[in-house]
């Protein structure tokens, strides 16, 4: 439809308000009420313009074809300044005082010719709630727009906020009134960012002087990869606000991107180079860049003279950007003359990077995020995503409240669990036999798209052979789930239009997680959801900020950049050519393995890029075993880990606010880093380091630039042929499969043909086989291991951020039952066994977990999980079971933590 704006003439789409009319014509109207993210309510009448000769409100009316806006219209704009006079009448005149680039009311009043005379005439006298570490709320400067109420119901989905008192005194409230640090606001800062007077603020935006600048770039935290600005003052981070419109995450963020910023000024943070020039008792002292990049590279080449490349190994960083991850895979291969190099994917997704590629084709997820938003039923697996993804979690929220289906299948009570049609509630590391469960409802009751199966999918045969030993009954005995809460769940998921499957570590971090995700990716095939429109298909929802990305770059033993095989000579040629330098044939070692044979004495160094093994892997008294038993380990982090504790090199990293690069998030999409604010003292961009280290070994590992790097890796890997640092300025993110300068990337995979041999889905016939440890007499109880909203990982970055006054220790959830029975009352300390050690923390009581059953995170040291876990892995992948332990509880003892314990490995 054609609209006049005044003199000008604009072309919309069905659908459009005048305001839109209005902005697409370059002109500005004063709106308060109004945003974006949310569904117009059309009360506060700043906006009124003139429309075909009526004063109308700009934001709710609708554009029609031919008519006339006139936005100028003096009638229109005198109502309007009136609206905001009244507005301005309730306010004290410092309302006028928060810059303009942060109130949207001081700019309608600029536009509108509303002057400090028109405040301050009936004055609130209602205080402030500081409470709240980010969120900061001054009553007076309220105008009962309820942005903020609309942002966390119709956004972000927690309804912690609502409006109290009555007409003129009309204040926002959170919760049942308590403080706001007490409500159940989940920190998303939606409120804040919507708030039109500086009402609702934070901390760096509460200081009216001017920020130096804004820099666009990408959450350095989970895969989700919001687009955040970050505003920078004197030289470091003032706020961090999620980019409006972006496409992942669409003008929201959560605590963690869009908060916990802290740690790049920590006083503990890295800046210098240190090393142990003493020997492995002496302390880790401060040197030059000169001297420890000089001593490392002299003991990897001692270390690689003497007992050959393949002694030693380096673990690449998922946290890093994807040059960077091209960069140390390059390293590994041409320069130390090993495959040896992985990334945290093993501990995480590696599973679905198998399962995935030998469903459909490709290691990645099936559909866009974007895809959500015309799903009709979400069967929900083994994540949690309204405190792993936030944005991702918040958005199924939506769809659900609005009516889409929703199955859960958790051990635990999760949010999500609590909105759900059906709970599946399997004991941990019963997957395999549920989704078998859910396969066998689906096909004896006539669910499955047989269309589909026979032109798309092979396998079914054998599929059918393996569900007659999957019925309900046995999969109850297998689970604990009541046959008829099966049955249900399949019939919802299986009467959907257009399915979504979303799954986390629950279905992988097992010792079968590949058949977890293999038999989950049977659910979509069966239901003829994956490669159709048909469907959304199957979205792993990766866990760190690039670790899709990391795995893309070919930092794994076995394969390349773009998934080609390490053991494929033609792969091999194409790198070595561009390389200058042979790719070595041997496939190298996965990060367990690596542990094992420096154990075994076969591994002389390892060098580890922003991991924490010490923390984050299984079995923490077998890595420090591991650590002690190698001459030499480097280590590039951005804190003195508990890894770096144990190096003899620690060389200072740059952090994500820091660097040039690219991640790639959950869904394939590539998407820019762009540095903010400079690294402190000396500390360096791995990408920085990676060089330095090449060149003190002899070599030029090329790609002087991260845009290099990108184009290189490009060159090499078909797969991301037409990926560069110029695209993605210019055309904004891409999703891979992109193979060449002119393609727009694949959001969508599959509609043709699937990426498989034979081109078919391919469906799985795998039984369900027991985890690696199951409760017994000694270790009566399953320990469950995950995360927490307000802390990431080994919580070295968000524990030094007031995110920690939001969570500032960890617990040991019990179920109330199983807390009664060995006298455990809420905040008790409790003592946590398995096989491999012990350690102390306080208690939690919760039905959020089940009888039997317990969790706890990882993200403080003092409490570290890993101490417990074993050494069971997924058969195919080596994805530690991190889901599954054996562990006895009791009272904790008087005296010290006791820390890890014997050796003996599950
Ligand atoms: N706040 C926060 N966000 C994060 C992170 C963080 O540390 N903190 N880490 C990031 C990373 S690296 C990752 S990988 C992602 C992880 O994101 P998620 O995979 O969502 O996280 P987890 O909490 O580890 O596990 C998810 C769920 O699996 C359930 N589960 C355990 N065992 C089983 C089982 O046998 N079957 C089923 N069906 N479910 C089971 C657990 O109860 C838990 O609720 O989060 C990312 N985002
Ligand atoms: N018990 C248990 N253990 C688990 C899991 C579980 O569910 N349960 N989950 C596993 C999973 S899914 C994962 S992904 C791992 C995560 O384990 P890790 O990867 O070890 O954890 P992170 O805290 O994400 O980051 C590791 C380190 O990288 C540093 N860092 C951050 N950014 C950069 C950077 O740009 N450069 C450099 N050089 N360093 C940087 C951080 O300071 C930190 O010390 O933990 C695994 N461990
Ligand atoms: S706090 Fe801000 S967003 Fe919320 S009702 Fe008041 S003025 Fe509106
Ligand atoms: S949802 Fe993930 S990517 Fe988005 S702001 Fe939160 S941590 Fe960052
Ligand atoms: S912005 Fe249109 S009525 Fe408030
Ligand atoms: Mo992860």
């Amino acid at each position: 439809m054609r609209v006049r704006v005044a003199d000008t003439a604009v072309e919309l789409a069905e659908g459009a308000t005048v305001l839109a009319a209005v902005r697409a014509a370059g002109q500005e109207v004063p709106t308060l009420c109004q945003d974006d993210r949310l569904a117009p309510v059309g009360s506060c009448r700043v906006c009124l313009v003139d429309v075909d000769g009526r004063v109308l409100p700009a934001c709710t009316t609708p554009a029609a074809d031919g008519m006339r806006v006139r936005p100028q219209e003096e009638r229109a704009r005198a109502a309007a300044r009136r609206a905001l006079e009244l507005v301005a009448a309730g306010l004290p005149e410092r309302a006028l005082a928060v810059p303009a680039d942060r109130s949207e009311l001081v700019r309608c009043c600029a536009l509108l010719g509303v002057f400090a005379g028109s405040f301050g005439a009936l004055p609130h006298r209602r205080g402030t709630d500081h409470s709240h570490p980010y969120v900061k709320l001054d009553r007076d400067l309220c105008i009962a727009c309820q942005r903020c109420v609309r942002m966390c119901a119709e956004v972000q989905g927690t309804f912690a906020l609502d409006m109290g008192g009555r007409g003129f005194d009309t204040v926002v409230v959170p919760g049942a009134g308590e403080p706001w640090v007490d409500s159940p606001c989940v920190g998303c800062g939606g409120c804040v960012d919507s708030c039109p007077t500086g009402a609702l603020s934070e901390p760096g935006l509460l200081d009216p002087s001017p920020l130096a600048g804004t820099t666009r770039t990408t959450c350095g935290y989970c895969g989700v990869g919001c687009s955040l600005d970050v505003h920078v003052r004197g030289g470091s981070v003032a706020a961090v606000t999620p980019v409006h419109g972006a496409p992942v995450n669409r003008g929201h963020a959560c605590v963690k991107g869009r908060f916990a910023h802290g740690y790049t000024r920590a006083r503990d943070r890295l800046t210098v180079p240190l090393l142990r020039r003493g020997g492995r008792d002496a302390p880790l002292e401060e040197a030059s860049w000169e001297e420890a990049v000089g001593f490392a590279a002299g003991r990897l080449a001692a270390i690689r003279a003497a007992r050959g490349p393949d002694a030693v190994a380096v673990i690449s960083s998922a946290r890093a950007t994807n040059e960077e991850n091209y960069l140390a895979q390059k390293y590994a291969r041409a320069v130390l003359g090993t495959n040896s190099v992985d990334n945290c994917s093993r501990l995480c997704h590696a599973p679905s990077a198998s399962g995935l590629t030998a469903a459909f084709g490709l290691a990645g997820g099936t559909n866009p995020f974007d895809d959500l938003d015309r799903a009709d039923c979400f069967l929900v697996a083994g994540a949690n995503p309204t405190e792993a993804h936030p944005v991702v979690g918040a958005r199924i929220k939506q769809r659900v409240l609005a009516g889409a289906g929703l199955v859960v299948a958790d051990p635990r009570r999760t949010d999500l669990a609590d909105l759900a049609d059906v709970h599946l509630r399997g004991r941990p590391g019963s997957n395999v036999a549920v989704f078998n469960g859910i396969a066998h409802v689906l096909l004896a009751e006539g669910l499955a798209d047989e269309a589909f199966l026979a032109e798309r999918a092979s396998g079914l045969a054998e599929l059918r052979e393996v569900l007659r030993d999957h019925p309900p009954e046995r999969v109850a005995r297998l689970s604990g789930i009541a046959p008829g809460d099966l049955a249900r769940a399949a019939r919802r998921f299986g009467s959907a239009e257009r399915p979504a499957i979303l799954y986390g570590l629950g279905v992988t971090e097992h010792r079968h997680g590949t058949d977890g995700v293999r038999t989950l990716a049977n659910l979509a095939v069966l239901t003829g959801s994956v490669g159709t429109e048909g469907g959304c298909g199957v979205l792993p929802l990766r866990g760190q900020n690039n670790v899709q990305g990391a795995s893309d770059m070919g930092a794994l033993p076995d394969h390349l950049p773009g998934y080609q095989p390490v053991a494929e000579p033609a792969a091999r040629e194409r790198c070595a050519a561009v390389w200058g330098a042979p790719v070595p044939e041997r496939p190298g070692l996965r990060i367990p393995e690596m542990f094992d044979a420096a154990v075994a004495g076969r591994l002389g160094a390892l060098h580890v890029i922003g991991e924490d093994i010490m923390r984050s892997d299984p079995d923490s008294g077998h890595v420090r075993a591991a650590l002690a038993a190698c001459e030499l380990v480097v280590c590039q982090d951005v804190f003195l880990s508990g890894t770096a504790e144990l190096a003899d090199v620690v060389l200072p990293a740059a952090s994500f606010l820091e660097k040039d690069g690219t991640f790639t998030n959950f869904e394939r999409r590539v998407q820019r880093v762009r540095p903010a604010v400079a690294p402190p003292g000396q500390a360096r961009s791995d990408f920085a380091i990676l060089h330095l280290l090449a060149g003190a070994l002899g070599a030029d590992l090329g790609c002087p630039s991260p845009a290099d790097a990108l184009a290189e890796c490009a060159a090499v890997a078909p797969l991301f042929g037409g990926l560069s640092h110029a695209r993605l300025d210019r055309d904004g993110p891409l999703h891979w499969p992109c193979r060449g300068a002119g393609e727009r990337g694949e959001a969508v995979l599959y509609l043709d043909r699937f990426a498989t041999p034979d081109g078919r889905a391919a469906l799985a016939a795998r039984p369900y086989l027991p985890p690696g440890e199951q409760p017994d007499g000694a270790y009566p109880f399953v320990l469950v291991t995950g995360r927490r909203l307000a802390h990431y990982n080994t919580g070295s970055m968000t524990r030094r951020t007031a995110n920690a006054e939001l969570l500032s220790a960890e617990t040991l959830d019990v179920h109330p039952a199983d807390a009664d029975r060995l006298g455990i009352a809420d905040g008790d300390r409790v003592e946590v066994a398995s096989r491999r050690g012990a350690i102390v923390l306080a208690a939690r009581r919760t039905d959020e977990v089940a009888p039997g059953e317990l969790f706890t995170a990882f993200h403080f040291p003092d409490a570290p999980a890993n101490v417990l876990t074993s050494g069971f892995a997924d058969t195919v992948t080596g994805c530690p079971e991190y889901k599954v332990s054996a562990v006895a509880l009791r009272p904790a003892p008087e005296g010290p933590p006791p820390g890890p314990g014997r050796a003996a490995r599950g």
